[in-house]
């Protein structure tokens, strides 16, 4: 293994009994590879890594930078206050790590193309449905930026998409990754011990979830919805189906527009807005 990295993925190679298709790899470049740790290393994310369906790893930007001083970021021509990070540093970290054969993965080198993803709050807006087209990727390599920003040649000659969690600033694009490592990674065939589990996910079909409860039936004089106890799968189905559509109206109804309503769901939506006036 050439490069300096830190590895996250827990034994080198992915567990070969798991196919190709349900196994996702991520290159990481940053400039604070210890901010991923403890993110990986929990819950389904540990599990996948643990199980072979997700690798990571985390490449520290720094390490190819070729001064003697490893400089990454520089103050902006034209000027102005802060710093902004070299372009060659960043070229020479993801040209490096991608052409690379990783460890029986297919890289660039064997003619497969990796997306190569900017992040930064001028990106396109991260979704469900990205989240799902990035799922069926073998490879990603995701590029943290910092400080005030990245030199503009990374986004024009080097990254393939840009993308941005929200519209609020981080201080770095290190938390960000990670979200789209964690969304993306529970859309991998096998991730989840439940393959519909996502199907009824908020977003998943355009709206959001209703409530969920569990035992025990009466807590502290709260009572569950008596339909959820009625053994009755169509009646149960149809008030899920209504509490998703009432709460996606009272919450998100920029998201009403873009879902996939059926008549029955317009009727019911038309008669949540009489109810609620
Ligand atoms: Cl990807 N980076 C930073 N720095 N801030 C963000 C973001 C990304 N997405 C939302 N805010």
């Amino acid at each position: 293994m050439s490069g300096p990295r830190c590895d996250l993925s827990h034994d080198g190679d992915p567990d070969p009994r798991v196919s190709p298709s349900t196994s996702i790899h991520f290159d990481v470049f940053t400039l604070f590879p210890e901010m991923f740790r403890g993110p990986l290393e929990a819950s389904i994310l540990g599990r996948a890594r643990e199980e072979g369906h997700l690798s990571v790893a985390v490449h520290n930007i720094r390490d190819y930078a070729r001064d003697k001083h490893h400089v990454t970021d520089e103050p902006p021509y034209g000027g102005g206050g802060g710093m902004v990070m070299k372009a060659e540093p960043i070229f020479h970290a993801v040209e490096s790590v991608l052409s690379e054969p990783s460890r029986g993965r297919r890289a660039e080198s064997s003619g497969e193309s990796v997306p190569v993803v900017l992040l930064t709050p001028q990106g396109r807006l991260f979704c469900q449905e990205i989240a799902g087209a990035l799922s069926k990727e073998r490879r990603i390599a995701l590029i943290c930026g910092r400080y005030e920003g990245v030199d503009e040649r990374v986004r024009e000659h080097l990254a393939t998409d840009e993308l941005s969690i929200g519209d609020y600033v981080l201080t770095g694009g290190e938390l960000a990754s990670m979200v789209v490592i964690d969304a993306v990674t529970r859309l991998v065939p096998g991730v989840l011990g439940d393959p519909t589990a996502t199907a009824e996910d908020s977003h998943a079909r355009g709206l959001l979830e209703g409530p969920h409860y569990t035992r025990p039936r009466v807590f502290r004089g709260w009572e569950v919805p008596e339909v959820l106890l009625s053994g009755d799968h169509a009646a149960v189905a149809r008030w899920r189906r209504e509490q998703a559509l009432r709460r996606t109206l009272e919450r998100r109804p920029d998201l009403l527009t873009e879902a996939e309503l059926t008549e029955e769901d317009r009727e019911v939506v038309e008669q949540l807005k009489k109810e609620s006036g």
